[in-house]
């Protein structure tokens, strides 16, 4: 069967002057803020995402083996709600996970017909996913896109002759706001068609002690992660952040069931970034916010559905409901010219 990726967008930052451009340009505007900031989808460089892979190992970091139970629970019911025709299995954020093997395999046992086609704004993961799905399941065909999640939901509107099954797996949904969530969302319905499936991973609000052990763990992992930010800073822009000045702190905003993620300076210190082109003061003890990771109550996944177009079929969860793979079917009306049954 067909293995290949296709590049939509070009995301070699080393290569492309514009992607860097808009890298250095995110951090002018994070860093001039009264409150700093620096955008989490700026962690995933190389390093970074092998520190996230790291991270899904951690014994502190439940969210993976929730999942991961999830999908082996549940995936003939999953594979039950599919109608028997050929399908796209899209997934949005590809990095290699043996969740999703779980499903293309028990997919391909059960006899379904789909072309299986990851989207990623890494090159490099998107190849590794597509040859390594290429190895493991040959009679698959994969047909990996690199783009950014818009690009590649752009890339859905012209595809809409097969039913789509959209996964957008591992709580990525919950480094969103929820403007951003709803925002994600209703893009994706509009790129979608009447029927078409979603299957969203979403961690689950919990006692709050489980939440911060595994946002800070002991092997200091989730640290390095943050802090991979500033380095590749310097790598990439020329920055002078003294890393060993910066120090990692995860919290739980109760209020707004987030973690949050800092970088705190430990020191007064004037940093100055080359392509930036200006220095930035960090006061002792400054936050820069990093990330959010969102938790959710089942009844806060249901107002998100109920607001952005979706239909909520089945909540799957794991033995302990720490986490809740959601899956939702696109609602549009019919056309006024669409015959009867449609
Ligand atoms: C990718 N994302 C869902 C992870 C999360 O849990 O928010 C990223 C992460 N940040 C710290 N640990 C893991």
């Amino acid at each position: 069967m067909a293995a290949d990726f296709k590049i939509l967008a070009e995301h070699d930052y080393a290569n492309s002057f514009t992607e860097r451009d808009g890298f250095a340009l995110d951090v002018l505007v994070g860093l001039s803020s009264p409150r700093k900031t620096l955008k989490s989808k700026y962690f995933y460089d190389s390093r970074g995402s092998e520190l996230f892979q790291q991270i899904t190992q951690l014994p502190e970091y439940y969210l993976t083996t929730a999942e991961r139970e999830v999908l082996l629970t549940h995936r003939s019911r999953i594979a039950g709600y599919i109608e028997r025709a050929a399908f796209n299995l899209i997934e949005l954020g590809a990095g290699f996970s043996d969740k999703t093997m779980t499903l293309l395999r028990h997919f391909h046992g059960c006899g379904l017909e789909f072309q299986f086609v990851p989207i990623d704004i890494s090159e490099s993961a998107t190849h590794q996913l597509v040859s390594a799905v290429g190895k493991e399941l040959p009679e698959c065909e994969v047909h990996g896109l690199v783009a950014d999640y818009f690009d590649g939901i752009k890339w859905l509107n012209n595809r809409h002759r097969r039913r789509n099954l959209v996964l957008f797996l591992g709580s990525s949904i919950g480094n969103f706001t929820h403007g951003e969530a709803c925002f994600f969302l209703r893009n994706l319905w509009n790129s979608l068609n009447h029927g078409d499936l979603v299957l969203i991973g979403f961690d689950l609000k919990k006692d709050i002690d489980l939440l911060l052990k595994a946002y800070n763990d002991r092997q200091g992992i989730t640290s390095a992660f943050n802090l991979n930010i500033l380095e590749r800073i310097n790598r990439e822009l020329g920055g002078q952040f003294d890393i060993e000045s910066f120090r990692h702190f995860g919290t739980y905003d109760v209020f707004s069931g987030g973690m949050e993620s800092y970088l705190v300076s430990l020191r007064r210190q004037d940093v100055f970034i080359e392509l930036v082109g200006r220095s930035f003061t960090f006061e002792p003890w400054e936050p820069i916010h990093t990330e959010y990771s969102y938790k959710y109550l089942l009844s806060d996944i249901e107002t998100l559905a109920a607001e952005t177009g979706y239909e909520i079929i089945e909540h799957l969860s794991e033995s302990r409901q720490w986490f809740v793979d959601s899956l939702w079917k696109v609602k549009k009306a019919a056309l006024p010219h669409d015959p009867p049954g449609k």
